[in-house]
């Protein structure tokens, strides 16, 4: 069912070996125009724009747009005890891995006198959006809200498309989390519309505008991000999930596979990739992936999945060609089940998460690892990294310079502004060491 690429023998170029397994296409610039249209009606008609795209694309008009309290405590006292213990667990352990995303703040002396302050600031207002279409994941709303809290955002609005099946309501155990986390400004909206809300603010709603939206959604959501951008910032785009494992002859088969199947039970279209320099764990794997497969809940999903296109069994010489393979691929989720994770690890310079060994699977991070599960897709790990407290800060650098500091460089700012062009620049400077008398 999954192909299988046999690389041995070859060294093809990193462009030839991502070729050799394409992510499926999922098109965000043909969303444009539908998501362009979403977001110009908002900022247009407001709420009713809001109402109207619930009601044709949600299929439910909420009674409340802006979620009131009751409703969320409702949906607190309604929580599976056994869950809100474990997404307590989940808090716990992203707040302290996401503390460690605070960087400090960093004088350097440059000269006596000199020096520049680089301090960290975060950015005031965001909006964390929180799909709930095929995928309604409350663990997600914990990997958005903690980072931003632990950065010091102060005012933190949410939201999520109005679920048909719960009255126009967000779903329950989003609304419990946003609950848990004393997340209070909460919107049932949703897709495109529901971005360009954040970007432009809803007056009608007492929705002001944020400076940054984060969170994964549908091609729409993606389109929307990307059109916003400039007028708000963005986390990186969203597309469907892919896993990329690294294994050698030692490597438990079943792990492996079970691993795989994990992520593909996501979507049609996640990518789920082996690597590995053992004919004889990929045979292992793939017969127990054609089991897996056909046995497990969510079959005709994962069954699509590996037998798309963009996933695959490849078959390397050796760790070193697994490891540029997998430079090449940018996985958003990268295990490495060998037996020394160290060694490739040292080899590794593009991934979202990073699984190390025989009891790190991806499922893991998703839940309970203390990482964060919203990673870059698509390959852009190849330039960008998973969503933390570092998303919502800025960097600064304050000048702190002295009268003699700036002498001491004085000279230099003269010439080049001079060789620019721009005396007035130089004036600047020259003015501090001219007496009152003289000018
Ligand atoms: N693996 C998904 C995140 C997730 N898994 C949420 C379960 N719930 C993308 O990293
Ligand atoms: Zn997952």
């Amino acid at each position: 069912m999954i192909q299988t690429i046999d690389l041995r023998g070859t060294r093809p170029a990193p462009a030839e070996l991502l070729a050799s397994v394409p992510r499926a296409l999922t098109s965000v610039t043909v969303a444009s125009d539908v998501a362009a249209e979403l977001i110009d009606d908002v900022r247009a008609r407001g709420v009713d724009a809001l109402l109207d795209q619930a009601e044709r694309l949600d299929r439910v008009r909420p009674e409340h747009v802006r979620v009131p309290a009751s409703h969320v405590e409702e949906a607190l006292a309604a929580l599976d005890p056994d869950v809100r213990t474990a997404i307590e667990e989940t808090i716990r352990r992203v707040r302290l891995a996401s503390a460690a995303q605070v960087p400090p703040l960093v004088t350097t002396t440059i000269a006596d006198g000199a020096e520049i302050v680089q301090r960290w600031r975060p950015v005031q207002r965001v909006g964390l959006y929180v799909p709930g279409g095929k995928a309604v994941y409350p663990s997600s709303v914990v990997m958005n809200v903690v980072p931003a809290q632990v950065a010091g955002v102060t005012s933190i609005a949410l939201a999520s498309p109005p679920q048909s099946h719960f009255d126009g309501r967000v779903h329950p155990t989003i609304l419990a989390v946003a609950g848990l986390l004393g997340v209070d400004e909460i919107y049932a909206m949703g897709g495109a519309g529901a971005v360009g809300a954040f970007a432009y603010g809803v007056p009608g709603l007492g929705l002001d505008p944020v400076q940054l939206v984060t969170g994964p959604g549908n091609v729409y959501v993606a389109a929307a991000k990307r059109l916003v951008r400039g007028v708000t910032g963005i986390d990186s785009e969203a597309g469907p999930t892919d896993i990329l494992v690294i294994a050698d002859a030692e490597a438990d088969p079943a792990f492996v596979a079970a691993d795989l199947v994990s992520q593909a039970e996501h979507d049609e279209l996640a990518a789920a990739v082996l690597v590995t320099d053992s004919a004889q764990l990929a045979t292992a794997v793939e017969a127990l992936l054609t089991d897996l497969a056909d046995s497990t809940t969510h079959s005709e999903r994962v069954t699509a999945s590996l037998g798309g296109s963009q996933s695959a069994i490849v078959l390397v010489d050796d760790l070193e060609q697994a490891a540029a393979f997998s430079n090449a691929f940018g996985p958003e989720h990268l295990e490495i089940q060998t037996v020394d994770p160290d060694a490739v690890l040292a080899l590794i310079d593009n991934a979202g998460a990073i699984f190390l060994g025989p009891y790190a699977p991806v499922s893991l991070g998703d839940y309970a690892a203390g990482s964060n599960h919203v990673l870059p897709t698509g390959g852009q790990a190849r330039f960008s990294a998973a969503l933390g407290a570092y998303t919502f800060l800025r960097p600064q650098q304050v000048v702190r310079y002295t009268r003699e500091g700036l002498s001491g460089v004085a000279e230099h700012i003269l010439a080049l502004s001079a060789a620019e062009a721009l005396p007035a620049h130089g004036d600047a400077v020259s003015a501090r060491f001219t007496k009152p008398s003289e000018r």
